[in-house]
């Protein structure tokens, strides 16, 4: 096969990726080693920035998330006895969206399907060949076991964080900076409509909490427990029990309902710089994570992928390579970004320290609620900042 992008992850900055080259001219194939069922079930991200929203409108991605996704113009920060609303278009005129990242990969894959640009799913065995060359290819084995080869102009590896793209950037010479974090988070999805209007962040003594939502009959809550915990020490009673302590207030009420998937998730910071290596552009997850108390990663990959696409676009349509020498520093300026502010938001809300900190903890929260600058801060991070593009 010959392609001028090949593209290496059906994930959410894949698929965008090989959306956003098309409205440009440009020809790209997608690879996913999973099938096309388990991408689009994928439980994550919740949570999208008003600036990745606008995106999806700009290219007619926006129609089912204006429909069955929710605006949502702030959300609760708390601590025992106290409820504080952050109201984000006062602080700093934007909002963020709850439409969960399961639905933003379906409608990228309709939209694949609609437009005839090819994913090819349930690969295995996928290489990538000569990116410090002009002429880079990507070899894999197909669904039907056969061996393909694609030829193409750039690679861009979108493959995740437990992909195969980052070791190539490694090979050469590479700086990785990371926090493990000495927490985790266990998650549910429950049937049950969700208590609240707007996300709770809640510290508690026992531990963070959160109530987040994916639709008016679904509820998606989380509670911080230790990394050596295991799933089979949470019953469902438990995990309902404890996430009714941590976020009690009084005349408020926490309604249970089936637990539809629970699940518990490491909590880390990575940054993988540079993000190029010759022909090959890393995007999304790949090159970065960050802890989930931010609503970050999504975004994340999406600005990543606004970024290139424009770099993309002027390398191939036009022979200009100065974006796409731009790339990786103009991507890890916003990474650094979220970086600080996920950092910053998991390091309020989490216990892991001595009383010490507790005490510091609360203060930052007081200081949050109370000040307007320190508000607007969090508004302004929280919503995202413009995308460069
Ligand atoms: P993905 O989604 O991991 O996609 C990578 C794709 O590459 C495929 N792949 C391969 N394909 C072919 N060959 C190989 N060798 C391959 N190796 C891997 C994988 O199967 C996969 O399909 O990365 P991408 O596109 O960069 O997207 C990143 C986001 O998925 C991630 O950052 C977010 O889910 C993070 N995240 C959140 N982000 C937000 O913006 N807002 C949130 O509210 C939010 N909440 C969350 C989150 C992540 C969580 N978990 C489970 C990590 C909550 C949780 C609990
Ligand atoms: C989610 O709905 O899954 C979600 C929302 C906000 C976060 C993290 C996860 O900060």
């Amino acid at each position: 096969m010959r392609t001028q992008v090949a593209i290496i992850g059906a994930g959410p900055a894949g698929l965008l990726l090989s959306h956003l080259l098309a409205r440009r001219g440009i020809e790209s194939i997608v690879i996913e080693n999973r099938s096309r069922a388990y991408v689009e079930a994928r439980l994550r991200a919740g949570v999208l920035e008003q600036g990745t929203v606008d995106l999806l409108d700009e290219i007619g991605l926006g129609k089912r998330l204006h429909v069955d996704g929710q605006r949502h113009d702030g959300i609760h920060l708390q601590w025992p006895g106290t409820r504080h609303r952050i109201d984000f278009p006062e602080l700093c005129g934007r909002s963020v969206w709850v439409y969960g990242q399961t639905e933003v990969v379906k409608d990228l894959i309709q939209a694949a399907v609609d437009t005839g640009q090819p994913v090819h799913f349930e690969v295995s065995d996928a290489q990538i060949h000569y990116v410090d060359g002009d002429s880079p290819s990507v070899t894999f084995t197909d669904a039907a076991g056969e061996p393909q080869r694609i030829d193409c102009d750039v690679i861009a590896g979108c493959d995740g964080f437990h992909g195969i793209s980052r070791p190539q950037v490694a090979a050469t010479g590479q700086q990785v900076f990371q926090r493990e974090y000495p927490f985790s988070w266990l998650g549910i999805l429950a049937a049950v409509p969700p208590s609240t209007d707007e996300l709770i962040y809640a510290w508690h003594p026992n531990g963070f909490a959160m109530h987040s939502m994916r639709s008016p009959e679904i509820s998606r809550l989380y509670l911080q427990v230790t990394p050596t915990d295991t799933i089979e020490n949470w019953s469902d009673d438990r995990i309902w029990s404890e996430l009714s302590t941590r976020m009690e207030l009084d005349g408020w009420h926490l309604a249970d309902g089936p637990v539809l998937e629970k699940g518990i998730t490491p909590m880390r910071s990575f940054v993988s710089a540079p993000m190029r290596r010759g022909r090959l552009f890393l995007a999304g997850d790949t090159a970065h994570i960050v802890p989930p108390t931010g609503a970050k990663g999504l975004n994340l990959a999406v600005a990543d992928v606004a970024v290139l696409d424009r770099a993309l676009g002027d390398l191939l349509n036009r022979g200009d390579s100065s974006l796409a020498d731009a790339y990786s520093e103009t991507a890890l300026r916003r990474v650094w970004r979220s970086t600080h502010f996920s950092w910053w938001m998991t390091s309020m809300l989490h216990r892991a320290g001595d009383e010490f900190d507790d005490q510091l903890q609360l203060s930052q929260l007081r200081y949050v609620a109370s000040s307007p600058a320190a508000a607007a801060s969090l508004a302004e991070n929280y919503t995202g900042l413009p995308l460069d593009r």
